[in-house]
């Protein structure tokens, strides 16, 4: 039997024959890349991935938020409500930790970025900030400033590999972005990119959709595709290799995201978790994050779409939201952990189930963009596996200094570039108020310090401050005390040599 003979059987056996339909009209061409793609397919699960896809769509309810208790104080450490000298304690902790070179970072950036609307990885976008600078390369410099921050406490040179997952969509312009702009001034060697796998959509009643006459609309298999990516590219080898034995997990989207961030490092391993996540307190019950919180006696989170709303709006008696520790997609786990999920829990992992609208090709070869949702993508979530910790913990951050997600194009409400933007610009205005700055407006006037950081009128000062010179508003008081500084001003690493060169505190230093 020939290659195309085996897949038409299996097609056939999968309830999927029309998957050929268009196979007479495809070119020589079309038909090899076609046949390569399926033969990437796992044509024997397929029946059970169309007619599983189907089911779980009729059957949305699912009830995983019946027995939910919030996350157990033991459980739950705090960035917020713990004093200076225990969040010293475990930031020196966590620089230990990275200059031993046991800490690296990991990026989920494999998603489409559909809600913002671009046909680029959403790490290449530019929220528009005063130095025009893209979401990777903010946290491109976030990890060079922390490691060395851990190599002026340790007097020894660290580095953090910075583990990339990518998917079909994403690994070429990723590629391609980083080395154009010379891997940001890290390591290439550092910088470790891979891909997920992909799964086909499907109908509502479990057919395969097709992209084009000679393509299956394929889609990422979700962030908690994750675990599988890491067996197949080895990633836990290479950690193994490098001495790498804790990971920070984040998303890509999120501006104030602190990359190997030392504190919840430090907190994470002086209490001997192998898994935990950072949460900001949810800001109103229908917010798009998920709910860290027990489940049958169990640490999970219950994702957004899925907490039943009558459960999302239950308040404590001092109206405060009683799950309120909203997931922020930042993650930490052993290696030990990740190796334990590779080798016994991967295959029990959930399906999650998202309608979308899914661009296909009907059954006359005509291109339908869909105007209402038309397909279903299966999805594994990457906290999904905590329920499989031996030992989890929670550590509460304030929004304000670390979650501000950039989701929706602008003129949405929230979570877009404007936001996303205004966020980093009042968090610089805030440190840039602490260390004893005073900012001027273009009139010289001061700008009014306030308590949120924000101008009191209109958007906040364009102050800025890159990340190269601090990760956290350290080392702010001796550029800045006592300077009046006209905005728009970036502060970057030869302004602060600059700045540090010159005598006289009082000087008033122009706009850039
Ligand atoms: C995620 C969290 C949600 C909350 C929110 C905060 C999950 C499942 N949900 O929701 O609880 O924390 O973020 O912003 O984590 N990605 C991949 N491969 C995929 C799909 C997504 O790498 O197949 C990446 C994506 O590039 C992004 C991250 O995962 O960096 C989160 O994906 P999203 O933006 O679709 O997640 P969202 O906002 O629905």
């Amino acid at each position: 039997m020939s290659f195309l003979e085996r897949v038409q059987q299996a097609l056939e056996d999968a309830g999927q024959r029309h998957v050929l339909h268009f196979w007479p009209e495809l070119s020589e061409q079309e038909r090899d890349s076609f046949l390569q793609e399926l033969n990437q397919l796992d044509l024997k699960g397929l029946k059970n991935h169309c007619e599983g896809a189907a089911r779980a769509a009729a059957a949305r309810d699912t009830g995983l938020d019946l027995n939910i208790e919030p996350v157990p104080p033991e459980s739950l450490g705090s960035a917020t409500r713990s004093c200076r000298e225990t969040l010293t304690g475990w930031e020196q902790e966590g620089l230990l930790q990275i200059s031993d070179g046991r800490v690296g970072v990991l990026l989920l950036a494999g998603g489409q970025g559909t809600r913002l609307g671009v046909h680029y990885p959403k790490g290449m976008y530019d929220v528009g900030l005063p130095s025009g600078k893209t979401l990777y390369q903010i946290q491109a410099e976030r990890i060079h400033r922390v490691q060395e921050l851990a190599d002026s406490q340790q007097g020894s040179k660290c580095s953090i590999p910075w583990y990339i997952m990518t998917s079909e969509f994403t690994l070429a312009p990723t590629e391609m972005f980083f080395k154009e702009n010379d891997y940001f001034g890290l390591e290439q060697s550092n910088i470790i990119m891979f891909e997920q796998r992909m799964i086909p959509t499907v109908t509502f009643d479990g057919k395969v959709l097709l992209q084009d006459k000679g393509k299956i609309a394929m889609a990422p298999d979700g962030n908690g595709g994750l675990y599988q990516a890491l067996v197949d590219n080895k990633v836990l080898e290479d950690m193994k290799e490098r001495g790498v034995e804790y990971l920070h997990v984040y998303c890509v989207d999120n501006i104030l995201v602190k990359m190997a961030d030392p504190v919840f490092i430090g907190f994470c391993v002086s209490k001997g978790a192998d898994c935990g996540a950072k949460v900001v307190e949810k800001a109103y019950p229908t917010e798009s994050v998920g709910v860290v919180c027990r489940v049958g006696g169990v640490s999970q989170v219950v994702e957004y779409s899925e907490i039943q709303p009558e459960t999302a709006e239950l308040r404590g008696p001092g109206g405060e939201l009683v799950y309120n520790a909203g997931n922020i997609c930042n993650h930490f786990f052993t290696r030990s952990f990740l190796q334990d999920v590779a080798e016994n829990f991967n295959s029990q992992l959930k399906q999650h189930v998202a309608i979308k609208k899914v661009p296909f090709v009907d059954s006359c070869g005509n291109q339908v963009k869909p105007t209402e949702p038309n397909g279903i993508k299966m999805e594994k979530f990457v906290f999904d596996v905590f329920p499989f910790s031996k030992n989890f913990v929670v550590f509460e951050v304030l929004r304000e200094d670390e979650f501000s997600p950039l989701k929706n194009a602008d003129g949405a409400a929230t979570d877009s570039p404007t936001t996303a933007r205004n966020s980093l610009l009042a968090q610089h205005f805030r440190w840039a108020s602490l260390a004893g700055a005073a900012l001027l407006d273009e009139h010289e006037n001061m700008i009014p310090p306030t308590s949120s950081g924000l101008a009191a009128v209109g958007p906040p000062a364009q102050f800025e401050i890159s990340p190269l010179v601090s990760y956290f508003g350290e080392g702010l008081d001796q550029l800045l005390k006592g300077r009046k500084l006209k905005v728009p001003f970036i502060l970057d690493g030869a302004r602060a040599t600059q700045l540090q060169a010159q005598e006289h505190f009082s000087d008033e230093v122009s706009a850039v």
